[in-house]
């Protein structure tokens, strides 16, 4: 590994997060460059023509650019021998892709509201009737997962997979968020709980929310 890679984002992110607990996982050597919200960057010029979103994550590999924060995920895998968490055989791989791809298809836009409604929005301005309202459609979703992990230690058995990394950090911003009501989903609670404990949840996830 000649160089460190550049990762482009503020650590609130979930986003963000997703980059740092897979580069941190796999060893992959990086430097942090704040951006976004207060930390401004994203909307230069210079980072505009990196990412044309003008959004955060964003990565920089060499000659290699990437924004999508689960692409990135993807990418450092197959570049850095992320095999344990990102097998090649198709099966496994598209088993892992579709659970990203049902967080951000199902999961993120029930989160949005839920998140920024509570965790990033003053008391007195939170309207606690929209927020209870997305706050049973985002458990109905995370029903499903709950269903999933039932029998199992994890998404795809025994051992946490890139999946877990990715899913677990929203799965935080749900469990932990004090102002919503959540149906009993022991499952769920038993695999973050599991989630928790790993080094790089340690150090990038496991926080109060911000
Ligand atoms: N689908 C994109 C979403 C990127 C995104 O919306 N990032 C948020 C942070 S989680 C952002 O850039 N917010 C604006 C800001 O922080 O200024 C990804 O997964 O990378």
């Amino acid at each position: 590994m000649a160089n460190k890679i550049k990762i482009w984002g503020r650590t609130s992110s979930g986003n963000v997060k997703k980059t740092l607990v897979v580069a941190d996982e796999l060893g992959v050597p990086y430097e942090r460059i704040d951006a976004g919200m207060h930390f401004g960057v994203v909307d230069t010029p210079e980072y505009r023509s990196l990412n044309p979103n003008g959004r955060i994550p964003t990565i920089q590999d060499g000659d290699v650019v990437l924004w999508e924060s689960n692409s990135i995920c993807r990418y450092l895998c197959m570049q850095y021998g992320g095999e344990a968490i990102y097998p090649a055989d198709p099966a496994a791989r598209a088993g892992i892709d579709r659970w990203l791809d049902w967080l951000l298809s199902t999961v993120i836009p029930l989160d949005v509201p839920v998140f920024w409604g509570t965790i990033r929005t003053p008391p007195e301005k939170q309207d606690k009737a929209a927020i209870a309202e997305a706050a049973k459609k985002l458990g109905a979703a995370f029903g499903i997962l709950d269903a999933q992990l039932s029998g199992k230690k994890f998404l795809g058995g025994e051992r946490y997979m890139l999946s877990d990394l990715i899913l677990g950090i929203f799965a935080h911003r749900y469990l932990a968020n004090p102002h919503i009501e959540r149906p009993d989903q022991p499952n769920l609670k038993a695999w973050y709980e599991r989630m928790r404990v790993l080094p790089v949840y340690k150090k990038h996830v496991d926080f109060p929310l911000e």
